[in-house]
């Protein structure tokens, strides 16, 4: 198959999975075409039958606001002409759905049918979606998607619920390449950063206020109130200045590292003892997911599709949005008993073991089929 992906290239949940499933299609045989603004970060290297399309923005004085939208929507035109495409599919509603189906008429209108499939990722539903500027055109798109998958059951539900749907919703979850994220021995690192044997706890995400990164701080001061213990904070964002200047009144940054954005992530995760992830809101959580198939037991909240990856008691525990309270007794529970840790540990990893890639990419191969044979929508 000649398959289209329109995704977010920059760090997040969405794009990452975009780039790992177009790579894996890739390896399975497909021509795969990424069509965004930069090169996705997780394209790192020459990949066979993968090609990067840059969609190139025109700036011209009246332009305030540069229309990413229809540059993206012409973009998707020429790749789906010159490059035969069978489908697209697009990855985060906003805005790539609606520019979606802007080019599925362009090319009706040339003979050419292309089918849309948008697969939805979270806040595209739960945050920034319903808000009044955006929401109609979310609900049309949606509607108007050949083919509309929600990364958890959740999300599923949640898009259900906050807009007026008439199109299947199937779930297809996001997946992990345990071929990469694996534990791997990396004690000459962890003495690095842990001299003392101090126990390591990691947060990843990209710093935005649905993260509560706040939260992450908190818990870990919990933790090292009652043992000794280093934070590695993975990720950059907005919120990052309000965490720094957090742990410097908490007087805790001695104990924590900023580490900014990093890539490849599964050497730091190597060495983990816990991840936390405590989001306000979250559609399903890969970081944790990550984190878990590198064997680190997972404290999260209860937000979203979260409790559908961590199982409260199994491979971590799921607690309350906000209550680093408890967030940080459940977190010692486990840094403090060695057993426990190591049956964790090994939970993770096999709840990991479900969302395997070479499990999961075949349910979106089986999709892509099943569109392509039903009737064509314009
Ligand atoms: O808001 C983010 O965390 C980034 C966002 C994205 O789309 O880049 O992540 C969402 O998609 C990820 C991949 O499907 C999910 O793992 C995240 O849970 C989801 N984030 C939220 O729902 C907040």
């Amino acid at each position: 198959m000649n398959i289209g992906i329109v995704c977010y290239p920059t760090y997040g949940g969405s794009g990452v999975v975009a780039t790992e499933l177009g790579k894996s299609l890739a390896q399975r045989g497909h021509k795969v075409h990424f069509i965004t603004y930069s090169r996705p970060i997780r394209l790192e290297h020459f990949t066979q039958n993968v090609t990067f399309h840059e969609v190139r923005i025109q700036d011209y004085p009246l332009f305030e606001y540069p229309p990413y939208e229809s540059a993206l929507t012409s973009s998707m035109v020429d790749v789906a002409r010159y490059q035969d495409l069978d489908l697209f599919h697009v990855h985060y509603a906003l805005p790539h759905a609606a520019a979606g189906y802007f080019a599925k008429q362009i090319l009706a209108e040339m003979g050419k049918h292309v089918p849309l499939i948008t697969t939805l990722h979270g806040t595209d539903i739960t945050l920034v979606g319903k808000n009044k500027s955006y929401e109609p055109t979310v609900a049309f798109s949606i509607n108007h998607s050949d083919g509309v998958t929600a990364v958890s059951d959740f999300l599923r539900q949640a898009t259900y619920e906050a807009f007026d749907i008439r199109n299947e919703v199937r779930v297809i979850p996001n997946f992990v390449d345990l071929n990469r994220f694996k534990r791997q021995d990396k004690e000459h690192f962890r003495k690095i950063i842990a001299p003392q044997g101090e126990k390591i706890v990691i947060h990843t995400s990209n710093f935005r206020k649905v993260k509560r990164i706040q939260d992450v701080i908190y818990t870990f001061q919990a933790i090292r109130k009652q043992i000794p213990a280093k934070l590695l904070m993975i990720g950059d964002g907005p919120e990052r200045p309000a965490a720094e200047a957090l742990c410097r009144e908490l007087g805790t940054c001695d104990s924590i590292h900023f580490l900014g954005t990093q890539n490849p992530v599964e050497e730091i995760y190597s060495i983990g003892d816990l991840f936390l992830m405590p989001s306000a809101t979250e559609s399903f959580g890969l970081s944790a997911l990550e984190a878990m198939a590198c064997g680190m037991p997972v404290i999260t909240s209860n937000a979203g599709g979260l409790p559908e990856i961590n199982q409260d008691g199994v491979t971590g525990y799921v607690c309350e949005v906000g209550d680093v309270e408890k967030m940080g007794i459940k977190a010692l529970s486990v840094l403090q008993d060695e057993g426990k840790w190591a049956q964790f540990s090994q939970n993770a990893f096999n709840k990991a073991n479900e969302f395997n890639i070479d499990a999961i990419v075949p349910q979106y191969e089986a999709y892509y089929e099943e569109i392509l044979k039903r009737k064509v929508s314009v």
